[in-house]
C-alpha cells in the first residue's frame, strides 16, 4: 500500500466532545515505595502494586498516578509541583517566570501562528520540529536544552530547572523539560493575546528530544496530543524488550548504555540500568499515562532505536487504550528505514489523521494504526489479559 500519493480530503465536522479529559479526581492511595521483584515480562498495567486488579476507568486513573510515581522514583526523578508562574506575551514571544522557594528563573518560547485571529491549535516543538507542521497549526519553539542540558554525562544538574530546584535535584533532563512544558501550559492558560487554544496543544521532538516529548505527554495531562518521533530507547522502546533484543545480538540501545551516555534519566535509574527486569513498570505504561489523550508514536527501523522493541512495546500500549475503550486515540507508525529524523511520506497520512482529530478538531480516521516490522508482537512479552474497564 502506498501512503505517499494524495492526502485524503478531510471532512471538517467539528467534534463535540472535549479531547483533553482531565484525570479523575478519585481519592487514590499512592504508595511511596515500589516493587523491584524480577519480572522478565512487561508489567501488568491493570494490577495495582498492592496486587488488586484494576477493573474500572476510575481505578485506572489511580493506577496512572501510582505508575507515574513509580516511574519518577525509579527512572525519571521527581516531577515538581507547580511553582508560582507569571507570564507576558509580546510580539511573538511568551516570557515565563517561575518562582519557588524564594528563587526565580525565566525562559521564553516563540510562537509562530497561522494568519488570522485564532484561537489556533499549537505544537510545542523541542528545538525545531522534525515533522511537517501544517499551516493551520501554530508552532511553539521550546529551547529544552536551556531548561536541562544534555551534552553528555557531565551536564547533569545544569540548566534553568536546576537553577531553580538545585543541581542535586533528582530529575533527569526529560523530566526537567516536561516541567518546562507544564509551565508553557500555565503561561498559555494565564495570558491572552497569543491566540493559542490551550486545550489543543501537542508536543513533539525527535530522537533524544523524542524521548523528551514522550515524557512530557505522559507527565503533563493538559497536552492533547503526544507526537514523539524516533524516540527509540528511553521513549517508545520497552527496556525489557530492548535487553532481549540485545541478547539476540542486535546493535540496540539499552538502559545499561543510556545511563552512561547522557543525563536524560534520573540518577535513580542507575540502580536499574543493568537489571531492567526489576523495574516496577516499563514504557508501555509510559504511553499508558498519556491515555485517554491522543498519542501518535512515530518510529524508524534503525537498529539502534530498537524497531522490534518499540513496535511490541507500543502494541502493548495500545492494549491499554483498548481497555479504556479508546483504541483509536493511540497509534504507532514506523515501518521502513530512512534517515534519522527525516519525516518520510509514508507516515504522512497517519500523522495527518492524528493532527486533524486531536488538534484541528476535524473528523479523521485514526483506527488501528500499528505499523512496524513484522513479527514484533506484544503477546511474546506479556502474561496478562487486558480487561474491558467499566
Ligand atoms: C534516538 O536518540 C538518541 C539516541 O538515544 C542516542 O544514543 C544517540 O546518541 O543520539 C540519538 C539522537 O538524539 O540523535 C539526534
Amino acid at each position: 500500500m502506498k501512503y505517499s500519493i494524495i492526502l485524503p480530503i478531510l471532512a471538517t465536522t467539528v467534534l463535540a466532545a472535549p479531547l483533553v479529559e482531565q484525570r479523575q479526581d478519585a481519592a487514590c492511595t499512592i504508595p511511596t515505595t515500589f516493587p523491584t521483584t524480577t519480572n522478565a515480562k512487561l508489567p501488568n498495567p491493570f494490577k495495582f502494586f498492592n496486587g488488586k486488579d484494576v477493573t474500572t476507568k476510575a481505578e485506572f486513573a489511580c493506577r496512572q498516578q501510582e505508575v507515574s510515581a513509580a516511574l519518577q522514583a525509579q527512572e525519571l526523578g521527581d516531577f515538581p509541583k507547580k511553582p508560582t508562574v507569571s507570564a507576558t506575551f509580546s510580539g511573538s514571544s511568551l516570557a515565563i517566570t517561575s518562582t519557588d522557594g524564594g528563587k526565580s528563573v525565566s525562559f521564553s518560547v516563540s510562537i509562530k501562528k497561522p494568519s488570522g485571529n485564532g484561537p489556533f491549535p499549537a505544537i510545542i516543538a523541542y528545538g525545531a520540529p522534525s515533522i511537517p507542521v501544517p499551516a493551520s497549526i501554530a508552532t511553539i519553539t521550546f529551547n529544552n536544552d536551556d531548561i536541562g542540558q544534555q551534552t553528555g554525562s557531565g551536564s547533569r544538574g545544569k540548566g534553568k530547572f536546576f537553577d531553580l530546584y538545585g543541581s542535586g535535584h533528582s530529575a533527569g533532563a526529560t523530566t526537567a523539560w516536561a516541567w518546562g512544558v507544564d509551565r508553557i501550559m500555565d503561561a498559555l492558560e494565564s495570558t491572552t493575546g497569543h491566540g493559542i487554544d490551550p486545550k489543543r496543544v501537542g508536543v513533539t521532538g525527535c530522537s533524544r528530544n523524542g524521548k523528551g516529548a514522550f515524557v512530557a505527554a505522559a507527565l503533563v495531562d493538559r497536552i492533547a496530543l503526544g507526537i514523539p518521533q524516533e524516540s527509540g530507547s528511553g521513549g517508545a522502546a520497552c527496556w525489557r524488550i530492548s535487553d532481549s533484543e540485545k541478547a539476540k545480538g542486535k546493535n540496540i540501545q539499552t538502559s545499561g548504555e543510556i545511563v552512561g551516555e547522557n543525563v536524560w534519566f534520573s540518577k535513580k535509574f542507575d540502580a536499574f540500568s543493568t537489571k531492567s527486569s526489576t523495574l516496577a513498570t516499563d514504557h508501555h505504561q509510559l504511553a499508558g499515562l498519556v491515555a485517554p489523550r491522543g498519542l501518535i508514536v512515530i518510529e524508524n527501523e534503525i537498529d539502534w532505536l530498537g524497531p522490534v522493541s518499540t513496535t511490541a512495546c507500543m502494541k502493548a500500549a495500545r492494549l491499554i487504550y483498548k481497555s479504556l475503550g479508546v483504541p483509536d486515540n493511540m497509534g504507532f507508525t514506523g515501518s521502513g528505514n530512512h534517515n534519522h529524523c527525516s519525516f518520510p511520506s509514508n507516515q504522512q497520512a497517519d500523522l495527518t489523521a492524528y493532527l486533524n482529530k486531536f488538534l484541528l478538531n476535524t473528523d479523521a480516521n485514526t483506527a488501528n494504526i500499528e505499523r512496524g516490522p513484522a513479527g514484533a508482537d506484544a503477546a511474546t512479552y506479556i502474561d496478562w489479559t487486558p480487561p474491558t474497564l467499566t
